[in-house]
């Protein structure tokens, strides 16, 4: 049977600086979201890239006396490690200064000229250089960018530009017959609301700089960033480029996982822009919250920035993609502290789910000789942590539908936290003394399979999880049991071998954080 398809993206990044937790959370977020897909049965494509045009590139460069591509270059095998430093697992990485994607951009350029969608007139107004956003009079806050609040220049220019206000009562109308396209909510609700103060057309082009794709039919324009970098996600796919196979495969993208800076962008023009050219709309932007730090939102151009790659060398990459998916909840902002990670790697993941594993195994060692034994009937707790855990995975799927990683992720743990205040009641070192065998194999047989399946569930948040995970179970080579499909009460064959490994998540102490 064939797999249904599954297409989600991350925002492409623009090389100016190097990448800090706030980038990291929307890829490995989107990542989380691949491998969860993958796991469920989903063909997944997972496309993630970086935006390279643009003023603010090209005066970075020149600030570093080299040519814009050379600038670039550097920044985005950095972004390349990083992701491969936090285990991302995607499928192709695009570059808007790829030559695949220049064609598509220029192509879909001509068309919407030639169908009088673009046209050509004189602009004046204001622009944001950290932001490369155009802004009316009327919009600005304060003679400032009302999304950065810094200051803006004023720009007079001919231009290319979108008839986008022509397309406003259609954009409405989708809408309104697709209420779970904008999420959540809130975002959905400012974004009518933008769209209805007046839609005005968009102005495309800009002559005042060089480092962008060519106006095919006027090469003094270069094409405005916004235009450039939303075609990405259709020409990474093979869109009018002659082979369109993944492209007729994977579009319309299924997600479409952004800051909710962006969400303007991807929610107005973008399904704007293709409703212009006839083609599908993505079936849902999630515009997700902030990081913030108690000095505001972290930003490249601001320099308050955690990089990830220090986090990741101190606490492990599971540990950090665990932290950043938990902590912060779907669609609201969150302030990031390393106290507040050290504090929900030691309670989840040390005492919890750590714990868990070694108690359990330790045990199995101790009073079974390793060797794991069939359950008995079951008994006082046993019906609801078995109840709890066989419901979870329909817990998580609603959770993961919604995108909201975070609730996916404390679904899982509540099942963890059943589990090591079974051992409490059940007391298993007390049925080893009072010789209750049965007993003792039921209870340590049910913890066993509560390892299995958490452990599973959590796998697309902690990809190294299972390989540390297995060998202790004694099912590392037995993949029907690692799988999705597994997750069905008693799959754990009796006989398996445990062995008690490596601590999974050390305890930090608090204390020689302080002292940094
Ligand atoms: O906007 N907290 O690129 P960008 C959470 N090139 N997420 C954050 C964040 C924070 N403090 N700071 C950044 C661009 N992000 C365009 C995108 S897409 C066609 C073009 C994340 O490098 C968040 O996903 O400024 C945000 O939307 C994105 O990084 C902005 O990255």
């Amino acid at each position: 049977m064939q797999k249904p398809s599954f297409y989600i993206t991350t925002p492409i990044y623009y090389p100016s600086d190097n990448l800090h937790i706030g980038h990291a959370y929307s890829t490995v977020a989107s990542d989380s979201m691949a491998r969860y897909k993958r796991l469920t049965g989903y063909d997944v494509w997972f496309l993630t890239g970086s935006d390279e045009h643009g003023q603010k590139i090209e005066r970075a460069a020149q600030a570093n006396n080299q040519t814009p591509k050379e600038y670039v270059d550097k920044i985005v095998d950095g972004f390349k490690r990083l992701w491969e430093r936090l285990d991302v697992s995607y499928d192709d990485f695009i570059r808007t200064t790829d030559e695949r994607h220049r064609i598509v951009v220029q192509k879909i350029f001509q068309q919407l000229y030639e169908q009088g969608d673009i046209y050509k007139a004189e602009y004046e107004g204001w622009y944001c250089t950290p932001c490369e956003t155009f802004f009316t009079e009327y919009q600005l806050a304060e003679g400032k960018c009302p999304d950065c609040q810094r200051d803006v220049e004023k720009v007079r220019e001919e231009s290319y530009f979108f008839r986008q206000s022509n397309y406003a009562d259609r954009w409405m109308k989708f809408i309104e017959e697709n209420p779970e396209f904008i999420q959540p909510t809130s975002r959905r609700n400012e974004m009518i609301s933008f769209v209805k103060q007046g839609l005005e057309d968009l102005c495309v082009s800009r002559t005042t700089f060089d480092w962008g794709i060519k106006v095919p039919f006027d090469p003094k324009h270069v094409v405005y960033v916004w235009v450039d970098a939303l075609t990405n996600y259709i020409s990474a796919l093979g869109y009018g480029q002659g082979d369109d196979s993944l492209y007729k495969k994977f579009w319309p993208a299924d997600i479409h996982l952004v800051g909710k800076d962006i969400v303007r962008f991807h929610t107005i023009i973008w399904p704007i822009m293709l409703m212009a050219l006839d083609l599908p709309l993505p079936k849902k932007v999630i515009g997700h919250g902030w990081w913030m730090l108690d000095s505001g939102k972290m930003s490249k151009s601001k320099g308050n920035v955690v990089d990830p790659h220090v986090l990741a060398d101190k606490y492990g990459v599971d540990a950090v993609r665990y932290f950043l998916l938990r902590e912060l909840p779907l669609g609201a902002d969150g302030i990031y502290s390393e106290e507040a990670l050290v504090k929900r790697v030691n309670m989840d993941l040390a005492n919890d789910y750590g714990n868990l594993l070694s108690r359990s195994a330790t045990m199995m060692e101790k009073y079974q000789g390793g060797v794991l034994q069939s359950p008995g009937a079951p008994e006082g707790p046993d019906a609801e942590l078995i109840d709890l855990a066989v419901s979870a995975p329909a817990k998580v799927e609603e959770y993961m539908s919604k995108c909201d990683l975070a609730n996916a992720l404390a679904t899982i743990w509540q099942v963890v936290g059943r589990a090591n205040k079974y051992l409490e009641e059940t007391a298993p070192w007390s049925l080893a003394k009072g010789e209750q065998h049965e007993r003792l194999n039921t209870v340590l047989y049910n913890v066993a399979e509560v390892i299995r399946f958490t452990t599973i569930m959590a796998s697309p948040f902690m990809p190294n999880l299972p390989g540390r995970v297995w060998p202790q179970l004694g099912i590392a080579d037995k993949s029907e049991l690692q799988s999705w499909e597994s997750l069905r009460w008693a799959s754990l064959p009796a006989g398996t071998t445990v062995k008690r490994g490596e601590v999974l998540f050390p305890r930090i102490d608090l204390k020689s954080l302080e002292q940094e």
